[in-house]
């Protein structure tokens, strides 16, 4: 057996937590797992920095630029419309795409700020709704101890705590929590269980909208 989804659509499957929770390493690690199986998989994350709404997030993510939060907010959630016909053709046909961050991080870092939590989600429906995210649980304390912690704009322990606090609101059935404290290792092995279930879970599912 070799896991490859020729038979039916690709899963679309997030990963979410807080900054250093350690999403962009697992990510690259279950994707070179999945396509060692023979799985058709893609890494995808948000923002896209490389469109040229993305260029605006990144220089505002690295205090090069200043926007008001309603418009950076509505900014984040465009890169991710620019982004949902393509993941639609993707997902469609047969490939699965884990994706680094997505709509919750949008609703969870704006609703931080002090938004309003409705109006955050609102730009986000319609989107494509993911068969799985994973939530890389991690105190902040500890995350601030990771590599290159404190560069960008949001990465302080206090704002970081009442991000959680709204990714917490947000949980859903689709959503599986893995401690992210434990070892690299353990949490790849936590992760790679969940995404194979996930995908052959998802043949006989429709693609759904947020
Ligand atoms: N944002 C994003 C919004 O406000 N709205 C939105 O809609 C979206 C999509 C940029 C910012 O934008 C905000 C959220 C963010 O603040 P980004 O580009 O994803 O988002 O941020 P990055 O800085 O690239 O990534 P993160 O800071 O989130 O880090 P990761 O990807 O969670 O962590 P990773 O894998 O890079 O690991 C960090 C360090 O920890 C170590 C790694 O080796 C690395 O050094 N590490 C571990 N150490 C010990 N034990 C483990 N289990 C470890 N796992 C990783
Ligand atoms: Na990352």
């Amino acid at each position: 057996e070799n896991g490859s989804s020729q038979s039916g659509r690709g899963a679309l499957i997030v990963l979410e937590g807080l900054d250093r929770s350690g999403k962009s390493s697992q990510c690259a690690q279950l994707l070179s797992y999945l396509q060692g199986k023979g799985c058709e998989a893609e890494g995808w994350r948000f923002p896209d920095r490389g469109t040229s709404v993305g260029q605006m997030i990144s220089a505002y993510l690295a205090n090069e630029s200043e926007l008001d939060d309603r418009t950076v907010h509505l900014l984040f959630s465009a890169n991710r419309w620019e982004k949902r016909a393509l993941m639609e053709r993707k997902l469609l046909g047969g490939t699965t795409l884990i994706v680094d961050r997505y709509s919750y991080s949008g609703v969870a870092f704006s609703a931080a700020k002090g938004l309003a939590i409705e109006w955050c989600k609102a730009p986000e429906v319609g989107l494509l709704a993911p068969d799985l995210v994973v939530y890389l649980d991690v105190q902040p304390e500890k995350a601030a101890e990771r590599g290159g912690y404190g560069v960008e704009r949001y990465e302080k322990i206090e704002f970081q705590k009442k991000v959680g606090e709204h990714y917490h609101s947000l949980h859903d059935s689709t959503w599986k929590v893995i401690d992210a404290s434990l070892p690299m290792e353990v949490v790849e092995e936590q992760l790679r269980e969940l995404a194979t279930s996930c995908i052959l879970e998802c043949q006989g599912k429709q693609l759904a909208n947020l």
